[in-house]
C-alpha cells in the first residue's frame, strides 16, 4: 500500500486529491493547521474521513521542524505540496506572509524531504499566475513561456517553481511541478470569482440578495474542474521522468461570459444585478490566461472530463441545495 503526504489537505484541491488517492488504495496523511474553530481544520474532509485510511497531523509550511518530524515518522512514497496562501488579490494585502508560505515554505518542505525521505516523489502546486503578462503569438501560455508575474502571489510561486527544479537537478530528487490553470468546484473558496458569482446568483434567485459587486469583468481565465486536475497531479508525479507539465482546458472565457452562463442557467439576466466596485480591482491585473496542455495530453494521456458549462451548472446546483438547507456547504 502506497503512502501519500499532502499539505493543504483541507483546501479545495487537497480534499479532492485525498479522496482520489484513497479510492486508489493509498494510505493518506494530511497536514492541517490549528484553527480556533476546530471544525474548520477539517471542514472539507468529511467525505475523505468516511473513506477510511486518512490521518491528519498538525503542522505548518513555515515550521520546518514540524514538516521534518512528520516526514520522518510517515516516510511517504509521494509528497504533494498543495498548501499555499492561494488568493491573488489578498496577496497584495499580505505580501510578506504570502512569500513566507508560498516561497520559503516550499524551501522548508524540500529541505525536510531531502534530509528524511529523498527516495520519495515530490509534487509542487505551481500556477499559471506565474506567466503574468506573457502571451505567445498563438494566444497560449505553455511550459516554455517566459514567467512575468504581476502579483506577490505570482512572484512567490515563481520562486517555488524554480527551487523545485533546482533541487531536482542539484540533488537528483524526483521533484516535479504541475503548472495548473484556474480550477474550480463546489468546494472553491467563495471569495474566488466563480464561486462568488454562483453563490450570489443563487441567493438572488432565491430572493436572499439583491445585487452583486465585482472587480474587473473583462479579464479572461482558462477554468477547469478541480476533480479533473487532481488526477493530473497524480499522473505528473508518477511519470517515470521527473518533469513539469501545464494543466489546462485550452479554452478561455471572460468573467463577463462566466456571469452570463451562471445567471442564464438560473433564468436571470446578469446585467440586471451585477455592478463593478473599484474595491475589487487589483493594483496590477493579469488580463488573459489560456493554457496549452498538449504536453500532458500527449505524454500522460490526461484530458478534462468537465466542460466550462457543466462545471458551472454543478456549482449552481450545489449552492441552490446549500441555500435551501438541503446539504451542508462542503
Ligand atoms: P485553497 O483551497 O486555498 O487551499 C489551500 C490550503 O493550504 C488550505 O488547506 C490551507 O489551510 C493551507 N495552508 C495555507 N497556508 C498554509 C501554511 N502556512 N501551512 C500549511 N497549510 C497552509 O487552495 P486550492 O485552490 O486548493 O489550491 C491548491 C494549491 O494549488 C495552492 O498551492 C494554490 O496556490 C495552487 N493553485 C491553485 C489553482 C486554482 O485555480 N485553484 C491554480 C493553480 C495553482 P486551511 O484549510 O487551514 O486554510
Ligand atoms: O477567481 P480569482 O480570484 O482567481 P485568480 O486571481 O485568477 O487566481 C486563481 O487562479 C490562479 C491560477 O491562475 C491560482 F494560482 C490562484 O491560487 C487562484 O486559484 O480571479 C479571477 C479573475 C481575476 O482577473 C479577477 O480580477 O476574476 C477577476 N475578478 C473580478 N471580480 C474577481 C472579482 N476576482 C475575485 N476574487 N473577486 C471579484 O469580485
Amino acid at each position: 500500500m502506497k503512502k501519500a503526504f499532502i499539505t493543504g489537505i483541507n483546501g479545495q484541491d487537497g480534499s479532492y486529491l485525498a479522496e482520489y488517492l484513497l479510492d486508489l488504495g493509498y494510505e493518506v496523511h494530511g497536514m492541517v493547521r490549528r484553527n480556533s474553530t476546530a471544525e474548520n481544520q477539517s471542514a472539507r474532509l468529511n467525505k475523505a474521513f468516511r473513506a477510511g485510511n486518512l490521518h491528519t497531523h498538525y503542522g505548518d509550511l513555515s515550521d520546518q521542524g514540524s514538516i521534518e518530524r512528520l516526514l520522518s515518522e510517515i516516510m511517504p512514497d509521494e509528497i504533494y505540496n498543495i498548501a499555499a496562501q492561494s488568493h491573488v488579490r489578498i496577496s497584495f494585502d499580505v505580501p510578506q506572509y504570502t512569500v513566507q508560505t508560498n516561497a520559503l515554505g516550499v524551501l522548508n518542505i524540500l529541505e525536510a524531504y531531502k534530509r528524511t525521505c529523498p527516495n520519495a516523489k515530490f509534487y509542487q502546486a505551481s500556477s499559471s499566475e506565474m506567466f503574468g503578462l506573457t502571451v505567445e503569438d498563438d494566444g497560449f501560455q505553455r511550459e516554455t513561456s517566459i514567467m512575468n508575474p504581476v502579483s506577490p502571489y505570482g512572484c512567490s510561486k515563481v520562486f517555488g517553481y524554480n527551487i523545485v527544479r533546482h533541487y531536482r537537478r542539484a540533488h537528483g530528487l524526483h521533484a516535479v511541478n504541475g503548472i495548473l490553470f484556474n480550477h474550480e468546484s463546489p468546494r472553491r473558496g467563495s471569495n474566488f470569482v466563480t464561486n462568488k458569482v454562483v453563490k450570489a446568483a443563487c441567493s438572488i434567485k432565491l430572493g436572499l440578495q439583491e445585487r452583486l459587486e465585482l472587480g474587473n469583468m473583462d479579464s479572461y481565465r482558462d477554468w477547469g474542474h478541480s476533480k479533473d486536475y487532481v488526477k493530473a497531479m497524480h499522473a505528473i508525479i508518477n511519470h517515470e521522468e521527473a518533469d513539469d507539465f501545464v494543466v489546462s482546458t485550452m479554452e478561455t472565457h471572460s468573467v463577463r461570459e462566466m456571469c452570463d452562463i451562471v445567471f442564464t442557467h438560473l433564468g436571470l439576466d446578469y446585467k440586471d444585478y451585477v455592478a463593478q466596485n473599484p474595491k475589487f480591482l487589483r493594483p496590477e491585473e493579469l488580463p488573459y490566461l489560456k493554457g496549452d496542455s498538449t504536453k500532458i495530453r500527449k505524454t500522460l494521456g490526461w484530458k478534462p472530463s468537465y466542460t466550462f458549462e457543466s462545471m458551472l451548472h454543478e456549482m449552481c446546483d450545489h449552492w441552490m441545495d446549500v441555500l435551501q438547507g438541503k446539504v451542508s456547504e462542503r
